[in-house]
């Protein structure tokens, strides 16, 4: 089998007015799908993060991964690292998302080639990942502040009357009764067991606040979630720490680096989960030396793709470390490859994060994946299980040629409400 082309298509994805503590999400959401095209005449898919640079890198790989076998990922990955040069944790920036292209590139060409060898062999890419270790995956409610009156249009029009997910997508929720209301309309339509605030947004009490109420709302047991991507201090870390010790099923990233991690573990006691000072696996001797957290939320897309995955659930299995699952804004694609790789991996017990509630857009036949009480069942088609509806791709490509956006930056979208404003690597 040989790769016989390698279409790479840039999209925009509608989303919401998020916030975080770098700002704002603009309305769009970048992504880019990767399609290998095999001489058999079959397909194989993969979907990244979006930005100019990725896609460039992606061109840049093309040339090396056109004529290769889809099965021999040594040496497709050999070639990229030679053509595109390592990464590195240098070129990794302060905000949550900003990591190497390379990692971007592997993964994405390494689950279209899985896509492509599960067609081949007619099996889903779960078994080509060891098999099944659960036939269902649990995802997480991701609850996120929304910024009143910014972003574009969520494909509801003028609906004033919408109600249930759709009214709390639409609207903005901004004190800790607004935060329940959202956690019950996305529990309600998707069935999220757990669930995670994004924080970094206000001032600490007040995001503290929020998940003492629904500590409070919900059923005793209810596993909750904080992440201000680590934009708080040591100091302030460890006193919400105290508020919320004995609620929060993990901490994940208040403070910035594995030093700091390591201190807020120690003096709260509380489970630390990360995906900002353990990314890669040249963090993980410091996070050995510090202690930094005790759960690492992987990212094929961050870590390199899925045999890397499944590389770092060894590791996690040597060093006593939880395993869980980051997101970013993405289309079915990412959430089928990320269902396969968790279905693969015993000791990933954690249920995923994911934001694909809170996108309309996608790019695969039959529109939306559905979860089913809170989780995905895993695909028993050959492949990734998805295919791709061309003339929405189409439509999203052009989605981002008429944006303009050709990186994330959520600092300059809060500019654009709040002018002036300024990310700021610690604010509390
Ligand atoms: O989508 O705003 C966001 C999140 O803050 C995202 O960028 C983070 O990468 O979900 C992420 C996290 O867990 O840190
Ligand atoms: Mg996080």
């Amino acid at each position: 089998m040989r790769i016989t082309d390698m279409h790479i298509t840039p999209i925009a994805v509608g989303d919401p007015p998020l916030l975080n503590a770098a700002g704002l999400h603009a309305p769009y959401a970048l992504r880019t799908i990767v399609e290998l095209v095999a001489d058999d005449g079959t397909y194989g898919l993969g979907e990244v993060p979006g930005s100019a640079a990725t896609n460039a890198a992606l061109e840049a790989a093309r040339e090396v991964v056109i004529g290769q076998d889809p099965f021999q990922l040594n040496a497709i990955r050999r070639e990229i690292d030679e053509r595109l040069g390592t990464g590195g944790a240098a070129a990794r920036g302060e905000p949550a998302w900003t990591k190497p292209r390379l990692v971007h590139v592997h993964s994405g060409v390494e689950v279209a080639c899985f896509d492509l060898m599960g067609k081949a062999v007619g099996r889903p890419v779960v078994d080509l990942l060891g098999g099944r270790a659960r036939d269902r995956v649990d995802f997480s409610a991701y609850l996120f502040y929304k910024y009143e009156g910014a972003g574009g249009d969520l494909g509801f029009g003028t609906d004033s009357n919408a109600s249930g997910w759709a009214a709390a997508r639409q609207k903005a929720a901004l004190d800790p009764a607004g935060v329940v209301a959202q956690a019950q309309a996305m529990r309600g339509a998707f069935g999220f067991k757990s669930i995670k605030l994004k924080g970094g947004a206000f001032p600490p009490d007040e995001e503290a606040d929020a998940i003492l109420a629904m500590y409070e709302a919900f059923a005793p047991g209810t596993p909750l979630r904080l992440d201000p991507n680590a934009i708080w201090s040591v100091e302030t870390s460890v006193r919400i720490g105290e508020r919320l010790k004995g609620v929060l099923e993990y901490y994940e990233d208040p403070t910035r680096g594995q030093a700091g991690m390591a201190e807020v573990r120690r003096r709260t006691g509380i489970p630390m989960a990360t995906n900002m000072c353990t990314t890669s696996f040249e963090d993980i001797p410091g996070s050995v030396a510090h202690h930094a957290e005790d759960i690492i939320l992987s990212d094929h897309h961050f870590w390199g793709g899925l045999r890397s995955t499944i590389e770092l659930s060894r590791i996690c299995q040597v060093f006593g470390r939880g395993l869980s699952m980051h997101s970013n804004s993405h289309v079915g694609i990412s959430l089928a490859a990320m269902t396969h790789l968790a279905a693969a991996i015993p000791n990933l017990t954690y249920a995923c994060d994911t934001h694909y509630p809170w996108q309309g857009d996608e790019v695969i036949v039959g529109g939306k994946l559905q979860f089913d009480d809170g989780a995905l069942v895993v695909s028993n088609e050959p492949g990734l299980g998805v295919e791709l509806e061309r003339a929405a791709l189409a439509k999203l490509h052009e989605q981002y040629v008429r944006c303009g956006l050709t990186e994330r930056n959520d600092e300059i979208e809060m500019q654009k409400v709040q002018p002036g404003w300024k990310f700021q690597a610690q604010r509390w």
